[in-house]
């Protein structure tokens, strides 16, 4: 019996990875029912009558519908500081959407080059002096930062599109003199290649290959789970009067108290309002 890890399903041929190499597995009958492998998994894969056979699915952190993955450790959030330019409220949405998935929000500022020193202080107050990862990369940059937090884990991106996400992984991989053609296939580049749904190895991790979180749709969340979610808040949980405080005008709220004398970031609490709001107009 080996450990291995799904990285590509093409109807019930199973790609797994274990020992440094790739497999075709196919999946017990039993497995193919119910809750059905997906990339990502951690399986047990033992090899029977001449081929590798899924035995089990170990049991999952997470799981993403869009791209569907599961275990994902990390999403990157890449924002440009420029060419669009930086929006924090766009971070912020991400970070809201990303925690409530039980995904690690990871905050790659992209073509930093462009950027002035003031903005990116300012990036860095408003995330990483909020208990935020912060990764600065761009032309000329060094990616050895980005690479650290690729290692190891698996990663899915996030961001609009012209943000950059395809030159930071090019970049990476002229550094890891990697096949670049592999990862243009990996970000569905050029008219004729399609996303698989399916994880890449990069720097001693693993990518998905689609970006996650591109509706921004916030329409099957509840409120509540809104104000249990927000990272900056978690520190101070159930530290408010009432237990199901939603953090807005209700007394004895140690969030507010926070966010007055800065400790919590006011621009996140005032998105997180805003997103508080547009919840309850679509519940209405
Ligand atoms: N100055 C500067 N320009 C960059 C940098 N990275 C990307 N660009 C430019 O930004 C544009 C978009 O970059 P892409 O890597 O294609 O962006 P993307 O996020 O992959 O875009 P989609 O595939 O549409 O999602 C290109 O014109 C790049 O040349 C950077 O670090 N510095
Ligand atoms: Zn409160």
């Amino acid at each position: 019996m080996k450990e291995a890890i799904i990285t590509r399903i093409v109807s019930n041929r199973y790609t797994v990875f274990f020992d440094g190499e790739f497999h075709i597995a196919i999946a017990m009958g039993k497995l193919r029912l119910g809750n059905k492998p997906t990339v990502g998994d951690r399986v047990q894969v033992e090899f029977t009558e001449e081929k590798w056979v899924i035995q089990a699915v170990l049991e999952r952190k997470n799981q993403l519908i869009r791209p569907l993955v599961s275990n994902i450790d990390q999403a990157l959030i890449v924002m440009s500081s420029k060419e669009p330019d930086f929006s924090y409220t766009l971070v912020d949405r991400l970070i809201f959407l990303i925690s409530l998935e039980f995904i690690e929000p990871i905050i790659v500022v992209s073509k930093a080059d462009l950027a002035s020193s003031e903005l990116i202080s300012e990036i860095t107050a408003e995330y990483k002096d909020h208990g935020y990862q912060l990764i600065l990369t761009g032309k000329n940059l060094p990616t050895q930062p980005l690479e650290a937090i690729l290692n190891g884990r698996l990663s899915v991106l996030a961001g609009q599109s012209g943000v950059g996400k395809s030159s930071i992984l090019n970049r990476i991989n002229e550094d890891l003199e990697l096949n670049t053609q592999e990862i243009s296939k990996a970000l569905g580049r050029g008219r004729h290649t399609t996303r698989h749904n399916q994880l890449y190895p990069i720097a001693g991790g693993w990518l998905a290959d689609t970006p996650g979180f591109s509706s921004l749709d916030f329409s099957s969340v509840s409120a509540q789970e809104m104000a249990q979610t927000i990272p900056d808040f978690k520190p101070y949980h159930g530290e408010c009067r009432y237990r199901d405080c939603l953090h807005l005008k209700e007394p004895g709220c140690k969030i507010k108290e926070k966010v007055e004398s800065n400790e919590i970031s006011s621009r996140r609490y005032q998105h997180y309002v805003d997103c508080v709001a547009l919840i309850k107009e679509e519940s209405r």
